[in-house]
């Protein structure tokens, strides 16, 4: 049986959390149209619907919150960013957002020339497409089919596949594409990482082609420990050498801080060398984030990232992190639930086409699975299969996802290894009553990024 690592901090603040009946969760859930996101925080007992904020700083970090110097422009805490950004990435140029969408829609902004031009990447997730689309640019995926087969493990899930990029750049103008974007870890696959030769290859790829090239760094500490840990010639470089060979590759990054970086907001957007595009993306953030010096963010904030942004880089808690996930996989592996294997880095992803093959994908058959655990546990989970991934934009078509999965995403820092054991528990009770459960239908469908606000109802 797997063992996990012991948690490498000890708790000095806690909050309490509680269950509510069964009778008071079914309520909630009906009131909340069938998606967990309308649901009230305190009606649930473990809430594993992201891993994006939700982190506990440390006492490190607190500490530096009440060293906020709140000034309009030039706060000292933008400095220490900048010291950070400089050691980590080795970007001369950066600017603050409020979160990761804030840096997507400046910089997407300034890269998206023409309505239609496409924006490759290995998998986009929901509102990096979103603003794809918003600046009138097409997201297109070129993961590797691997990534589709949960049950066959590969090391390697959130790597391009290369000769179907090279392909299709060859086919097509050069001037329909506006940039690659590589996310690590690959989120919409399972927090599957990208190895560091297949980054280097994409890099070469948009070299020869003159194509940009940007990472989406959400969860760049936890890419870095895979390489560490499974990538020849890296087991004796630390977290920090891989981290800025990484990024050595490509031109700039957007970053949605509040995963990696440990904060509860923050983003930020990393440019290499192009002092124009740098000087670009500061001319857009202003009406849109704020100004340079703090792009949406306070002193204070600023201050947290800069100190997370080192804390998420340290080997030994990422161990205990990257352990706890694959801890919680293993239980449920034990217990005969389906799951994207290897487990990736931020979460476990249920495969939910295996234990509900009786709905189709366009009654969201992992939407249905995330309700009822939540009925059965209070474990708020999250569907991340055909009812985020939505409609055509030019048809309006439901477009099939090709994993239904629902995400066990685990906070940073914030759960036990009982509350893992808990959690798979519950799910492994839950599996053999999931052949009753009706799909779902629905009651109002917003336009862009429905999954958050949408109203749903079973199909009778
Ligand atoms: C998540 C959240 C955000 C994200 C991301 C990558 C690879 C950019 C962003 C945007 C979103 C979410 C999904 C379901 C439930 C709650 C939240 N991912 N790139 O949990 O960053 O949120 O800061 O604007 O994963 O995966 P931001």
């Amino acid at each position: 049986m797997y063992k996990p690592v012991a948690e490498p901090f000890r708790i000095k603040m806690v909050e309490p959390i509680k269950m509510i009946s069964r009778e008071e969760r079914e309520k909630a859930l009906i009131e909340a149209g069938y998606n967990p996101f309308a649901l009230k925080a305190e009606y649930v007992y473990i809430d594993l619907l992201t891993d994006s904020g939700t982190g506990a700083m440390s006492d490190y970090q607190w500490s530096g919150m009440m060293l906020g110097d709140e000034s309009y422009a030039g706060s000292r805490n933008y400095y220490n960013l900048q010291e950070s950004v400089r050691d980590l990435f080795d970007y001369p140029y950066f600017v603050p957002v409020h979160q990761g969408r804030g840096a997507e829609k400046v910089l997407f902004s300034n890269l998206i020339k023409k309505k239609g031009q496409y924006v490759l990447g290995n998998m986009h997730f929901d509102t990096t497409m979103a603003h794809i689309e918003l600046n009138g640019g097409r997201p297109l995926n070129f993961v590797t089919d691997k990534a589709f087969n949960t049950t066959e493990p590969y090391d390697w899930k959130g790597n391009f596949d290369l000769g179907k990029l090279e392909d299709f750049i060859k086919t097509h103008d050069r001037n329909d594409i506006a940039f690659i974007i590589i996310t690590i870890t690959c989120n919409s696959c399972g927090g599957q990482p990208v190895s560091m030769e297949n980054i280097k290859s994409v890099s070469a790829i948009a070299k020869k082609y003159g194509i940009r090239l940007f990472i989406d760094a959400a969860r760049y500490a936890e890419n870095a420990y895979f390489i560490k840990r499974r990538e020849k010639g890296y087991q004796n470089k630390s977290i920090a050498e891989i981290v800025k060979e990484m990024f050595s590759y490509v031109e700039g990054f957007t970053m949605s801080a509040k995963k990696d970086a440990i904060v509860n907001m923050g983003g930020l957007i990393g440019i290499k060398e192009d002092e124009d595009l740098f000087t670009a993306v500061k001319t857009t953030l202003i009406p849109y984030e704020g100004f340079v010096s703090y792009g949406g963010l306070s002193g204070r904030d600023m201050e947290a990232l800069a100190r997370g942004l080192r804390e998420g880089v340290d080997e030994a808690y990422l161990h205990y992190r990257i352990s706890q996930v694959e801890y919680l996989g293993s239980r449920l592996m034990e217990g005969g639930v389906p799951i994207q294997f290897p487990t990736g880095g931020h979460a476990v992803f249920v495969d939910a086409k295996k234990m509900l093959p009786h709905i189709p994908y366009y009654q969201f058959p992992a939407q249905v699975l995330t309700n009822a655990l939540y009925i059965e546990s209070g474990i708020r989970a999250v569907e991340i299969g055909s009812f985020l991934l939505g409609r055509d934009g030019e048809t309006g078509e439901q477009l099939e996802s090709p994993l239904e999965l629902m995400r066990l995403t685990i906070p940073r820092r914030v759960y036990t290894n009982s509350h893992m054991d808990y959690i798979a528990d519950s799910l492994i009770s839950l599996k053999d009553k999931v052949n009753q459960l009706k799909g779902l239908e629905f009651d109002y469908e917003p336009k862009v990024l429905r999954h958050f606000t949408a109203k749903l109802r079973p199909i009778k």
